[in-house]
């Protein structure tokens, strides 16, 4: 089991400008895509050690081990959601199976659709950072991202990619879905890093 990432304490959990709602809001733009299991595969591509790419099929994918992460979730439009319970691959797990080549320092998270989602090698290898197939003990439901989701709890939900698809290793950053319409290269909660005007150098590509 994973813990809450910094601050772990009862106080002082929610980032600032964040408040707790009441019941779980869903928020995605566009629709619920289907789950075909026979054709659903997880690719790992870009710039890999092998200089191939890794496919998982769905019977592998779900095949590998799991863990539980127990962490909150801050959505940019404010609403923080605490105490989640995910369970789910973790990004070592999946990083030793299809390991980026030496120099990698970003990927690209894709969900069905084309979403997509950039950030650092190092908030993707956190060790909270999952791809989640269960929340609460349950597979998490269509419109939360069945079967698998990305869980970033220490950035800004957008980051946390419903129905990924693909994961692909970077040797220089590119701006995903939302970072290139006005949202923070990083999303840090703690720093409220919610817009792109706020970046400083080096937070995100030129
Ligand atoms: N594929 C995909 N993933 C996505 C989104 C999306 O539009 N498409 N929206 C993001 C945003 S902005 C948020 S706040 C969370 C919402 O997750 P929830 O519906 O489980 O609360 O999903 C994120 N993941
Ligand atoms: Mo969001």
């Amino acid at each position: 089991m994973v813990e809450q990432p910094e601050p772990a304490g009862e106080e002082n959990r929610l980032p600032p400008g964040q408040y707790v709602p009441r019941g779980r809001p869903v928020i995605h733009y566009g629709r619920v895509p289907t789950f075909r299991p026979a054709t659903w595969e997880l690719h790992v591509m870009g710039a890999t050690a092998s200089g191939g790419q890794h496919r998982f099929t769905w019977p592998e994918f779900s095949a590998l081990p799991r863990t539980t992460v127990v962490a909150d979730f801050h959505c940019v439009t404010k609403f923080s959601i605490m105490g989640n319970e995910w369970g789910g691959v973790s990004t070592a797990t999946l990083m030793e199976l299809a390991p980026p080549a030496p120099g990698v320092q970003h990927v690209m998270i894709w969900g069905e659709y084309g979403y997509s989602a950039n950030m650092r090698m190092s908030d993707f290898a956190r060790p909270h950072t999952l791809f989640a197939l269960e929340l609460d003990e349950k597979p998490i439901s269509p419109e939360r991202g069945f079967p698998v989701r990305m869980i970033v709890p220490h950035l800004y939900a957008w980051k946390s990619v419903k129905w990924v698809r693909a994961v692909e290793y970077m040797l220089e950053d590119r701006r995903g879905f939302w970072e290139e319409r006005g949202y923070h290269n990083i999303a840090d909660p703690w720093r409220e890093q919610r817009y792109s005007y706020q970046e400083e150098p080096g937070d995100g590509p030129p």
